[in-house]
């Protein structure tokens, strides 16, 4: 009896499960992978003139199975200028990206193409401090640690700075990777504190880990230079700025003058309207282009990229539909070549669905979000409330993902 199994182009995760299953030998696995249908890539943002040439690109209806190029299906022309869908295998988009590269203009085509392409290669590793992470495995946790009366899900708690070494110190002790620290909420509508009394909260804090938790890698989270300057004097090693450099001029140089990591994360609006009216016409797309100018920032003043990750900015400036869409295609922005660093941990979108739950009963919404980035691959570093119960379901989440035993039909153990 035949039983029929889709292992399509979509995921192509599970592929090396199809070719152990099998049977067949690592080149005849390499051999296939190559030849099955490998990526089908929507492309937005064409001119009039890529366009055409993809239109007309010799000999797209050969007989089947022999184009030598990707199929094209060109998209609305009235009401989404620009647009279409390429499909094919990783030899058919070879010979269309050697077709484009032969003409100048359409460099600007045939780079997006072999970013989209190459969208799966691991960034750099990167040192924070006295750790060097590497990527392309399980997602690095970051720990929350609030030193705010107003954090929307913690404020007030960890305001002595005793009880907030101690909180920090439990995450690390739970698995935390990387602790961050923050001295200003930024959960909507939420006050601005001056840069006098950020950095009376966090200093201490930060002074505080570095002694209780040796090795480990503070981050400050802070969109003020001279907050950042001070943490950074303090220990920490990276700035994590919800503005993505878009309030304080002179954050870039002051972290690329202390050698220090920098996350940039996307925010419409300030976190005083944000939440008024968020809008947009394609959010990945906007997420992606505004996180592609702060890293362009980051990189002129001087900040190396294996130093810089980014953030989409779940809840900032975002409704419900944005911040599902942004963590559905959280692969997309693999494309920057930088870490992603996610937060969605007690967030309100997992209230509103939910059955508008309180952040202390978002643990569970938490997890599904989480587990979720990790088996997209679509995260590095996830910054968390709990950090115990993230790093439990991430280990069974891995554990399904890596599986390639499925009976002795699957090869010797
Ligand atoms: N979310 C919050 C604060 N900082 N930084 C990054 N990079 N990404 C995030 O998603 C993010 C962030 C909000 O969470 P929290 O710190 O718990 O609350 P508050 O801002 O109210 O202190």
């Amino acid at each position: 009896m035949i039983f029929a199994r889709l292992i399509g182009a979509d995921r192509p995760a599970d592929l090396p499960l199809a070719f152990v299953r099998l049977g067949l030998p690592r080149s005849a696995q390499e051999y296939l992978g190559e030849k099955l249908p490998q990526a089908h890539l929507l492309l937005t943002g064409l001119s009039e003139h890529e366009r055409r040439f993809l239109k007309h690109l010799p000999e797209q209806s050969m007989a089947p199975g022999k184009e030598l190029f990707p199929s094209y299906v060109p998209g609305d022309a009235a009401k989404r200028p620009g647009t279409a869908l390429l499909s094919g295998r990783q030899e058919q988009f070879e010979r269309l990206l050697v077709k484009a590269g032969e003409a100048s203009p359409l460099s600007e085509l045939q780079e997006s193409l072999e970013k989209a392409l190459s969208s799966n290669a691991e960034p750099a590793p990167m040192q924070l401090g006295s750790r060097r992470f590497d990527f392309g495995k399980s997602p690095y946790l970051m720990g929350i640690v609030n030193v705010t009366p107003d954090s929307f899900s913690d404020g007030g708690k960890y305001l002595d700075v005793e009880k907030a070494v101690a909180h920090g110190r439990l995450l690390w002790e739970q698995g935390a990777d990387v602790l961050d620290v923050g001295g200003e909420s930024t959960r909507p509508g939420a006050a601005p504190v001056s840069a006098e009394e950020e950095k009376g909260r966090v200093v201490p804090v930060i002074q505080g880990l570095v002694a209780a938790c040796p090795g480990v890698p503070v981050s400050v989270d802070t969109m003020k230079s001279e907050v950042a300057a001070a943490a950074l004097e303090a220990g920490a090693v990276m700035v994590n700025d919800v503005s993505g450099l878009r309030f304080d001029s002179n954050m870039a140089q002051v972290v690329a003058a202390a050698k220090a990591c920098l996350c940039v994360m996307h925010m419409q609006g300030t976190p005083r309207t944000m939440q008024q009216n968020p809008r947009y016409h394609d959010v990945v797309e906007e997420v992606f282009w505004a996180l592609h100018e702060s890293v362009s920032k980051a990189l002129a003043a001087g900040i190396a990229r294996e130093r810089v990750m980014v953030d989409p900015g779940i809840g900032f400036g975002k409704l419900l539909p944005h911040n599902l869409m942004l963590l559905r295609r959280l692969c997309d922005f693999r494309q920057l070549g930088v870490p992603i660093l996610l937060g969605t941990s007690r967030k309100s979108f997992i209230g509103q669905l939910t059955g508008g739950k309180p952040p202390a009963q978002r643990l569970a919404g938490t997890l599904a979000s989480m587990v979720w980035a990790s088996a997209q691959r679509g995260a590095d570093f996830l910054r968390v409330h709990d950090v115990g119960e993230v790093k439990d379901a991430l280990l069974v989440a891995e554990a399904i993902g890596g599986v390639l035993d499925g009976g002795e039909a699957f090869g010797p153990r």
